[in-house]
């Protein structure tokens, strides 16, 4: 399910650049920004639904950790078969979760979804069959991503699934370098200018802090995890499956 909104040109002016934020005025043009910005978004959304309806469990707790509009829920109830799942959606954005709880008004059962404005290194989780991490870990603080792991490893139930969704960055610095080039074709060719992407590049220098591949599969052995399996990759961009077994 596409949410509408309109289009962003929160970088199309000079100005002096500030640290990236989550503000009402990202949140009102969240969906172009993300679509234009993440190559692969929607394809890793809807696939996120067809992960939640294989591994969701009955009576079980569906967690979408940094959830801003509510996409991955929206994408997940669409699909998820299995009776009694509560969608517990957090993000510490309040203009992200004020507009995530109307759009979920909108589109799912009275009781059968919570919107929580918080830090999600913070919240208790329990009894989860299917968390969803999605491009919201590399703005984590990298201090405090392995306890939030351990705690997510630690709210799923056996037979539970991560879907961790994340921009990358490579060991390799000439595969680091055509990676880079290649994405910021991918938004030139989604009509960015060179103005808004250098802009947006500074304002997220100090906020989002991509990790490696190898990064992200060690940080889940370490929290207990099995196996972890990269299922989608698109330039700097991956998502992996981890299972609770
Ligand atoms: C999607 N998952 O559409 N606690 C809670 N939320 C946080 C925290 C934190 N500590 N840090 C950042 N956020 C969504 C997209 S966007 C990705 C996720 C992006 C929230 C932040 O407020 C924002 O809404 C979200 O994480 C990241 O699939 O903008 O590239």
């Amino acid at each position: 399910m596409l949410i509408e909104s309109p289009r962003d040109q929160i970088f199309a002016k000079p100005q002096q650049v500030v640290d990236f934020a989550f503000t009402a005025a990202v949140a009102d043009v969240f969906p172009d920004m993300v679509r234009r910005s993440v190559p692969g978004y929607e394809t890793v959304i809807s696939q996120l639904g067809v992960l939640a309806r294989r591994y969701a469990q009955a009576n079980s707790a569906i967690y979408d950790l940094g959830c801003s509009l509510g996409a991955s829920t929206l994408a997940m109830a669409l699909q998820v078969r299995a009776p009694q799942v509560q969608y517990i959606c957090i993000d510490n954005s309040e203009a992200m979760i004020q507009r995530c709880e109307l759009l979920l008004q909108r589109q799912l059962p009275v009781g059968s979804f919570q919107t929580i404005c918080a830090d999600i290194c913070q919240v208790p989780m329990q009894s989860a069959s299917v968390i969803a991490l999605n491009f919201t870990l590399q703005f984590i603080e990298p201090a405090q991503r392995q306890a939030l792991m351990q705690r997510i490893y630690e709210a799923l139930l056996p037979g539970g699934v991560l879907v961790v969704s994340e921009k990358i960055k490579f060991a390799d610095a000439q595969q680091q370098a055509l990676m880079t080039e290649l994405y910021m074709e991918f938004k030139r060719a989604n009509g960015y200018s060179e103005l808004e992407i250098s802009q947006k590049r500074s304002a997220l220098e100090n906020v989002l802090l991509p990790d490696t591949i190898e990064m992200h599969q060690e940080r889940l052995k370490c929290a207990g995890f099995g196996e972890s399996s990269v299922w989608f990759q698109n330039f700097v961009f991956v998502s992996l499956l981890a299972v609770k077994t």
